[in-house]
């Protein structure tokens, strides 16, 4: 009895230390697992949010219909007809440098381009296809291009890159109507494929950030967007890529998420000082170019900005150039004029950082050192009224951006500051509130 007793304490000590060892060596491999995860450098996406605005550009052969890029195929235009518009594809009218000059007198700092949409064409020549712009009769390399022309104005050159491709035969999803799986889908080949493109692209234009799009579709899975994430990682640890390569929300980040900023779409995102973030909106309804769209309007275009700006966030505003190769004259006068009031008033957009004062339907709040910029989102306030900052921060001026002092009163209980006379900007307004000491960390007022 005693014997027994003596070998089973002697096995029982053997599986201990063996469950001790396998417990240091799975622990040390999910370290190392996730010490070899490399991920975009803080201070590179802390200059990427310190942008705060960009262009997104919809552009493709799908323009000689004028309908959605990519969604028309099979459904609104014909499947033979959308495969084939490439071969009228000639935008002898496209001019790298006005399109980057209209980004960059709109105040826009950073160029993204539909590089791959998802019905698959390409706008460089790729060695992994002849559904490109080579095979079209306009023959150039509008990436190259394009990002030549940034480089030219100081605009940071950014490419959009879809993950799925109803075009591609190796990709099972067609998108087409009742059309069942393809036969031939192989996703294997086909995450080698885009490996090999975003190679292309990556070596070939260098790309500030990637935008990655149409990770929803059952195909792509959480891994293949982790593979392909550390693939870019390896072609340059600094290239920037949103949080479209996992699954799940693009609004926020999350267990889901593989990528570096979250990317609300068609709305302004809550604010969120914690995860960097970008809206993507269109300035008219559609993404690409669609005759007679309904465009927005200056104040709505500022507001938009003031707003994605107030919550911490960049605004990525997209503009759907026409087949010929031009931009809407109506869109490039109307960016023009955000660029003309971001050229009195940019102080209170760029490098900032979101409140301390939470948006609102009446005003949104930027910050920087011991500023406060208040964009007046309502033209008929006779008097703002705010609670004390959490640090009860003494103020010590108020004043319209690039304008005349205001009075003001400060007590225990809040701020007050009368508004007289006419508003300097009936699409934004922006006061400067100067307080003693810094507020650039301070709480978001609750
Ligand atoms: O399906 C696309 C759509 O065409 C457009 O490119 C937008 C831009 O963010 N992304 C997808 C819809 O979420």
């Amino acid at each position: 009895m005693r014997k027994t007793i003596s070998f089973v304490s002697m096995i029982t000590s053997k599986l201990c230390m063996l469950l001790l060892i396998m417990n240091a060596f799975i622990g040390n491999a999910i370290a190392q697992q996730k010490a070899s995860v490399v991920k975009t450098p803080t201070a590179v996406l802390q200059d990427f949010m310190d942008q705060r605005f960009g262009m997104f550009i919809h552009w493709g052969p799908v323009n000689l219909r004028g309908t959605e890029i990519g969604w028309s195929r099979g459904n609104s235009v014909d499947t033979a007809d959308y495969d084939n518009l490439y071969k009228e594809f000639d935008p002898v009218l496209f001019n790298a440098d006005a399109w980057v000059l209209a980004a960059k007198n709109a105040g826009m700092k950073y160029l993204t381009i539909t590089a791959k949409h998802h019905d698959g064409f390409c706008l460089w020549p790729s060695r992994f296809t002849d559904y490109d712009i080579m095979s079209s009769p306009y023959k150039k390399d509008i990436l190259a291009e394009l990002s030549k022309a940034c480089a030219k104005y100081g605009i940071k050159f950014c490419v959009y890159f879809t993950i799925l491709d109803w075009h591609d035969p190796l990709y099972p999803v067609s998108n087409i109507p009742n059309a069942g799986l393809k036969p031939t889908g192989d996703m294997r080949k086909f995450v080698d494929k885009i490996k090999g493109q975003l190679t292309e692209i990556v070596k070939g234009y260098h790309p500030y950030m990637l935008w990655f799009d149409g990770n929803w579709e059952s195909p792509w899975t959480l891994q293949m967007g982790q593979e392909v994430y550390q693939h870019l990682k390896k072609l340059d640890p600094n290239v920037i890529v949103n949080n479209r390569l996992g699954k799940g929300t693009h609004k926020l980040m999350n267990d889901q998420t593989v990528g570096d900023y979250a990317t609300p779409e068609q709305y302004i995102g809550e604010i969120n000082m914690k995860d960097p973030w970008e809206s993507c909106i269109t300035i008219c309804r559609q993404w690409a170019w669609k005759p007679n769209d309904q465009m927005k309007t200056l104040k709505e275009s500022l507001q938009t900005l003031a707003g994605t700006a107030g919550g911490n966030g960049n605004l990525l505003y997209n503009v759907g150039p026409m087949a010929d190769g031009r931009m809407e004259a109506r869109q490039v006068k109307m960016l023009a004029e955000m660029g003309k009031w971001l050229s009195q008033y940019g102080v209170s957009v760029y490098g900032t950082r979101g409140g301390p004062y939470p948006p609102s339907k009446d005003l949104v709040a930027t910050r920087k050192g011991s500023k406060v910029y208040l964009h007046l989102l309502k033209t008929d306030a006779k008097t703002i009224a705010l609670p004390n900052l959490p640090t009860k921060q003494r103020l010590s001026s108020v004043r319209y951006l690039n304008g005349p002092l205001l009075a003001f009163q400060q007590d225990e209980y809040g701020i007050n500051i009368p508004l007289t006379g006419k508003l300097p900007d009936m699409n934004d307004t922006v006061l400067v509130l100067d307080f003693v000491g810094d507020v650039t960390d301070v709480e978001i007022v609750r």
